[in-house]
């Protein structure tokens, strides 16, 4: 892996891992569509709008691996969610195929799976069941990514990413943090691990209250190195007592699942 993109490396995790994977990718490329407020000279920066099929293929040519985070992070219209995450997804897969880049590293979601309970473990082959139309989103880049791994022979690895941050923000993220640098420890397997056609890991740090049996990943050789439950006392101190809502509590994904909810919470949750 010498030259390595990153898509969507103006948000937060892609600002991170700019910075991260510096040392580690001789060549590494950063794009997004607007250009990052603290761009460095010595970074290599393209502007591109996934939706552009045309420029996307551009920016993939000469590229050996791709970190795509590019696309709307959060719940949106479905006109913001198409265009972004699905048609934008496409074209990146697509753009690779052509230039014939090796492995992709796919930026999933908790949110692919986020209607499971907190009462539940899952492994990562679950069946999907997505708590918003970014949720969705993510379950149609997970399947772009095993269709172009096993038909045109894509490394694709899909992280289904809990929440990145320095520390664990609340008593929900003391099960799917995330801290950065076992973030780039997920990414290396996806892009140097040898033999790699399609994997799905979840992408939590050692974090004592996951929702996620994470041991595909750790036959991947995933170790993490941050644990959630060092944060947790002054974590679940900051907590707010009451005004929870029921539905948000009940579920993994938490608020994505209550917004819009507008099912018989009572009858539905028997279900599982
Ligand atoms: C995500 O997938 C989002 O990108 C991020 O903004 C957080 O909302 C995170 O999930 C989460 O569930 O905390």
């Amino acid at each position: 892996m010498e030259r390595v993109l990153i898509t969507g490396a103006a948000g937060d995790i892609g600002s991170r891992l700019r910075v991260l994977l510096k040392p580690v990718y001789r060549q590494l490329v950063v794009s997004d569509r607007v250009r990052p407020a603290d761009l460095r000279a010595d970074e290599t920066f393209i502007a591109t709008d996934l939706t552009d099929a045309v420029a996307v293929e551009g920016l993939c040519r000469g590229i050996d691996g791709i970190v795509h985070l590019g696309g709307k992070s959060i719940e949106g219209t479905w006109d913001e969610i198409l265009q972004s995450n699905i048609i934008g997804a496409y074209n990146l897969f697509e753009g690779a195929r052509k230039a014939g880049v090796k492995r992709i590293v796919f930026a999933s979601s908790n949110h692919a799976v986020g209607f499971y309970p907190r009462s539940a473990t899952i492994p990562a082959d679950v069946i999907p069941r997505p708590d918003s139309r970014y949720g969705l989103s993510k379950v149609f880049g997970e399947g772009l990514g095993a269709l172009y791994a096993m038909k045109h022979g894509i490394g694709v690895t899909s992280l289904r990413i809990g929440n990145v941050a320095d520390a664990p923000i609340d008593a929900r993220r003391l099960a799917i943090w995330l801290s950065p640098e076992d973030l780039v420890r997920l990414i290396r397997i996806g892009l140097e691990r040898p033999g790699i056609v399609y994997e799905v890991m979840y992408g939590v740090s050692d974090n004592a209250r996951s929702w996620y049996d994470n041991s595909h990943a750790a036959a991947l050789g995933y170790a993490p190195q941050s644990r959630g439950e060092d944060y947790a006392v002054q974590v679940l101190a900051a907590e707010p007592k009451v005004g929870k809502d029921p539905v948000a509590e009940h579920y993994q994904g938490g608020t994505f699942c209550a917004a819009e909810y507008s099912a018989d919470f009572d009858v539905i949750k028997k279900s599982n």
